[in-house]
């Protein structure tokens, strides 16, 4: 189909930018920015020679700066969700074992890694640490591969604290 094309003319359409810039510092002022967060950039319609007049209907007085970048001026950082690894007991892998992998991959001192181990050979279930997602992943791979190498049935999992 051969038609015309509507094309709305340059003038037109450099007033409806500027009605939508307007409308935004007016969307920006209600919530929790303020102006003063937006910078403005460079004019794209301001005469050299005239800087501080834009054309009709700019709002007068901005030297015709129609362009905007909105930047968000608080930080807003969150703390990182913290996973536990547990440790499961089962009748087959050694004391000795549980207590080298809690020293090797857990850090923990003789004495600590001897009281966690008998803490999950008795309870049933007990926390080696407490760590970042990623983190904890790893350490429950790490015991698993190292458990099954030895062909130990030793368990590990990690729960969201
Ligand atoms: N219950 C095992 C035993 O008597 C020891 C053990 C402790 C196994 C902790 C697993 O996570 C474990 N040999």
């Amino acid at each position: 189909m051969e038609g015309k094309q509507n094309f709305l003319p340059p003038d037109r359409l450099l007033d409806i930018a500027r009605r939508n810039y307007q409308a935004s510092i007016r969307y920006f002022d209600q919530g929790d920015m303020t102006t003063s967060d937006i910078c403005r950039t460079g004019p794209v319609n301001a005469s050299p020679n005239d800087p501080g007049k834009g054309r009709p209907g700019d709002g007068g007085g901005n030297g015709g700066n129609d362009t905007a970048i909105a930047t968000r001026t608080s930080p807003k950082t969150k703390k990182p969700s913290m996973y536990k690894v547990l440790l499961l007991n089962d009748d087959y892998t050694p004391m000795e074992f549980v207590v080298r992998i809690l020293e090797a991959v857990f850090h923990k001192t003789g004495e600590d890694a001897t009281r966690i181990m008998l803490h999950v050979h008795q309870k049933g279930v007990g926390v080696c640490g407490v760590y970042t997602y990623d983190i904890a992943e790893t350490k429950v791979a790490q015991v698993v591969d190292i458990a099954r190498r030895s062909e130990h049935p030793l368990q590990c999992t990690m729960e969201k604290e």
